[in-house]
């Protein structure tokens, strides 16, 4: 079995490494112009050249959950696109996502700016109730967000393509159920994947349908954002304010209006890492799965997108 590495951005020492001691009997290298045909890859933002000259590959393993940048490439037509599931990313959104709503919700910025100013005093505890969290996309991610929002009794609601039923989450699906989704919500978290539906999502008309001063946060893909509509509906007070993770340029240019505005929060891409290990691990199960001929989850259905 041979194996090709074609990540941007990724140094592949380590996987080379980690992928040669756990196949011992598979040719694995790092993909060069030119190089022979390869069975598989791993692959995350490769170029359309690494796609023209390896027509025979059977799956390419892509390096995080989104396969958006992926799925712009002209592939090749028999290769399956495998995305990770998890693995050790679930968490660490769950993490992210609770830390961005709590903050909110707490007003901690409000109590951090008052220490810093010598103050010391105490705001009206907030109901929890008033602040209904709505999550968009109830896949991997969104799921495990979801349940735990409603682990700190936070009431969560969830939207998705096709109907879910999720324990202590109340559900809506597809473009009809998207009104009485936002209408309900107060806090809107978008894990969706980036796709010809979902592009440009986060927008004023959405925005205008959430409770007032709600709260925005963005975890999935810039792209899903219009930028000045977030900043029009946060100047004009409908929105309390947002957390964004991603963004439709990165890096975020240093002088984008996001870095300065007070009412945004902001870090670089980092709200749920690929994790090296687990993510090989899972790989690997499904390259033997493969090599068994066993059905693989976590394909990406091209047509949908995701
Ligand atoms: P999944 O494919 O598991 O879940 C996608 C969810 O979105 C599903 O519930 C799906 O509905 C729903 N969905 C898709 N299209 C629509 C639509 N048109 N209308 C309503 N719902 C829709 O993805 P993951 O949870 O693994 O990942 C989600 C996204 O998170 C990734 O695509 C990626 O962009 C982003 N991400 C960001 C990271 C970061 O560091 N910022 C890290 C990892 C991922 P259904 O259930 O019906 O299929
Ligand atoms: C992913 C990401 O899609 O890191 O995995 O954004």
């Amino acid at each position: 079995m041979k194996i090709t590495f074609c990540c941007t951005d990724i140094k592949p020492g380590p996987w080379i490494e980690d992928l040669r001691a756990a196949l011992p009997e598979a040719e694995v290298s790092v993909w060069q112009p030119g190089d022979p045909q390869a069975d598989y890859a791993l692959v995350w933002a490769p170029p359309q050249q690494f796609m023209d000259e390896q027509p025979g590959l059977k799956a390419m393993f892509n390096l995080g959950a989104g396969v958006d940048g992926l799925l712009r490439l002209k592939l090749p037509a028999g290769a399956a696109v495998v995305r990770i599931e998890d693995a050790g990313m679930a968490v660490q959104m769950a993490e992210y996502v609770c830390q961005a709503v709590i903050r909110h919700f707490r007003e901690i910025d409000a109590y951090e700016a008052g220490m810093a100013r010598g103050e010391w005093g105490f705001r009206k505890p907030r109901r929890r109730s008033d602040f209904p969290v709505g999550v968009m996309g109830l896949g991997v991610l969104g799921q495990r967000v979801a349940r735990a929002l409603a682990h700190f009794e936070f009431p969560v609601n969830g939207w998705s393509r096709s109907p879910r039923e999720l324990e202590g989450i109340t559900t809506y699906s597809g473009a009809q159920g998207f009104g009485d989704f936002l209408g309900a919500s107060r806090v809107l978290v978008n894990l969706l994947p980036l796709t010809p539906d979902t592009r440009d999502i986060l927008n004023a008309d959405t925005f205008s349908r959430l409770l007032p001063g709600a709260y925005v946060i963005n975890v999935a893909r810039g792209d899903h954002l219009v930028e000045q509509d977030l900043i029009d509906q946060i100047d004009s007070g409908h929105l309390a304010g947002a957390t964004l993770d991603v963004f439709r340029t990165e890096p975020l240019p240093a002088d984008h209006a996001f870095r300065r505005h007070p009412r945004i929060k902001l870090t670089p891409h980092a709200s749920a890492r690929t994790l090296r290990e687990d993510s090989l691990a899972q790989m690997i199960g499904k390259l033997q799965a493969l090599a068994r001929g066993e059905p693989l989850t976590g394909v990406v259905e091209s047509h949908r997108g995701y």
